[in-house]
């Protein structure tokens, strides 16, 4: 008898996740509504298709190079329907906005129905995850290619969910943005922040003043090359986050963090001496200057430059940290920063220090403090501006895990997996509630991160967890639950080469 219990548990283990056919909420972040259907599963075969009109096609193709090196099947994309098809429906579909997608599938295929393109990529995203982790993979694999029957209804809780990365503390080239643009993807994140200048470096050329990107570029934390993007660079950069629907939101951090700038140009200095470029990892000791008239010929050029070749709609204009600016210098600033970007046809993103000027109600200003109240985000938002959500001791992705992290810093504390999921954007600033809530950003500083490795330590798994806070219901909020899922995507990181920080928190697959 004890031999049988004993061969009963074996049996009861299944052999591996390979073969059991996944669960249709086995996604993050999880969908609003999941009706599953256990007699409806769909199995991909060498004869399935791609269907998709002429609006849909960008989707379908990146759907098809997604599939194609696992599978090893040619997956067609046609404009017609085949017996075997996965089909990107654009069309009118009730409920999910402009964002969401309705996912059904049958024995006979996937349909996925959106309003828009963006929510047809989402739901790709969707049915990338409910195919076996070995999808993931760069070479042909011998998997059954199950996709769960039943039908998913799904759209996000907050318009913007949002990356940022810092190229200014180190300098990361285009391919190396591209590699994250393409892991951020996969959790219907949507906007990519690109922190550009800051005092260790300036990384976008400005053709009105060529010495920001030649000299302000030229270094970095520890004082390797730096480096800067060209504008073509840039505008490919934007195109390629495009064909992943998501927006670059360029940051030109100001009056503080602009000492590659002072270098560059010493007409930019109250005093005229330019400083010496800067290596180190302080902050709050630069400022542009307020009281000079070049200060706004340049930052007129610069953000000029940069609206132009920017298609989305903000621009971030930092503001944090100005210790070296006084307050009545701050708001000079600012009072005649704001209508330069109006001027440019673009609206302002900022820190949330940039509250405290009146700003437009247009403008958005980024939390990032850790004690969940500030009196002027609290007024800009009863004044009706949106507030993104970036609390540093949840959504710092450059914060360490635990005292034993090799990489990050830890002025916010430590950031645990449980840590960055445990949070709630509607309640995490007093007197902003969800209606004020723009989305959540998980901004990753790079004062200690070199490559593209310590970029994905840090990153995964905590981004996965601020996208499901950015697009799931709060209902669906449940630590337990989130952290199964999680243990899920361990397989697919590892099949992407992501190089993920295995916490103890989760049972990894
Ligand atoms: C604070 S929070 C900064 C950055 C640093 C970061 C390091 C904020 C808006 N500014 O300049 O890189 O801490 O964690």
């Amino acid at each position: 008898f004890g031999a049988a219990l004993l061969a009963l548990t074996v049996f009861a283990q299944p052999a591996s996740a390979e073969q059991t056919t996944r669960q249709l909420t086995d996604v993050i972040p999880v969908p609003v509504d999941a009706k599953p259907d256990p007699r409806a599963d769909f199995r991909l075969d060498p004869a399935t298709a791609i269907v998709a009109g002429r609006d849909a096609r960008q989707v379908a193709g990146y759907l098809g190079g997604l599939l194609r090196p696992s599978t090893g099947y040619r997956l067609p994309v046609v404009p017609f329907a085949v017996t075997s098809k996965i089909e990107l429906d654009l069309a009118r579909t009730a409920k999910v906005g402009d964002q969401g997608y309705q996912l059904d599938v049958t024995k006979r295929g996937v349909t996925i129905r959106a309003n828009t393109t963006d929510g047809l990529f989402a739901g790709v995203q969707t049915l990338r995850q409910l195919l076996p982790p070995s999808v993931e993979s760069k070479t042909v694999q011998h998997a059954k290619w199950v996709v769960p029957g039943g039908s998913i209804t799904d759209y996000p809780r907050f318009g913007e969910r949002g990356a940022m990365l810092d190229v200014a503390r180190h300098f990361f080239t285009p391919d190396q943005v591209k590699l994250y643009i393409d892991q951020i993807a996969q959790y219907k994140i949507n906007t990519l922040h690109l922190h550009l200048a800051d005092d260790q470096g300036w990384r976008i050329e400005i053709k009105s003043w060529p010495n920001l990107a030649k000299y302000g570029g030229s270094t970095e934390v520890g004082g390797g090359p730096g480096g800067y993007y060209t504008q073509a660079q840039y505008k490919d950069l934007v195109a390629y986050a495009a064909s992943r629907h998501i927006t670059v939101v360029p940051e030109i951090d100001m009056p503080g963090h602009t000492n590659a700038a002072l270098a560059s140009y010493p007409e930019l200095n109250c005093d005229g001496v330019a400083p010496p470029l800067y290596t180190g990892i302080d902050v709050g000791f630069s400022s542009y200057c307020v009281d000079k008239d070049i200060t706004y010929k340049f930052l007129d050029d610069v953000i000029g430059e940069l609206a132009a070749m920017t298609p989305g709609k903000y621009l971030h204009i930092g503001g944090d940290e100005a210790q070296a600016t006084t307050e009545a210098d701050y708001q000079k600033f600012e009072s005649q920063v704001l209508p330069i970007v109006a001027k440019h046809g673009k609206l302002a993103e900022g820190w949330h220090e940039i509250a405290s000027v009146n700003p437009p109600v247009s403008a958005i200003p980024q939390f990032w403090d850790t004690d969940g109240q500030d009196a002027a985000t609290a007024a800009a938002a009863a004044a009706g501006n949106k507030i993104l959500m970036s609390p540093a001791n949840k959504a710092y992705l450059d914060q360490m895990y635990t005292p034993d992290s090799p990489l990050g810093l830890h002025w916010a504390g430590y950031v645990e997996v449980k840590d960055s999921y445990d949070w709630d954007p509607a309640t995490a600033v007093q007197g902003v509630g969800e209606q004020q809530v723009a989305g959540v950003e998980a901004p990753l500083w790079s004062e200690t991160l070199t490559n593209s490795d310590a970029i994905e330590y840090m990153a995964f798994p905590r981004l996965a967890g601020i996208a499901e806070i950015g697009w799931s219901p709060e209902s669906t909020h449940d630590w337990n639950s989130y952290r199964e899922r999680l243990a899920d995507q361990g397989p697919r990181w590892t099949a992407e080469g992501i190089d993920f920080y295995r916490s103890p928190q989760v049972d990894w697959k």
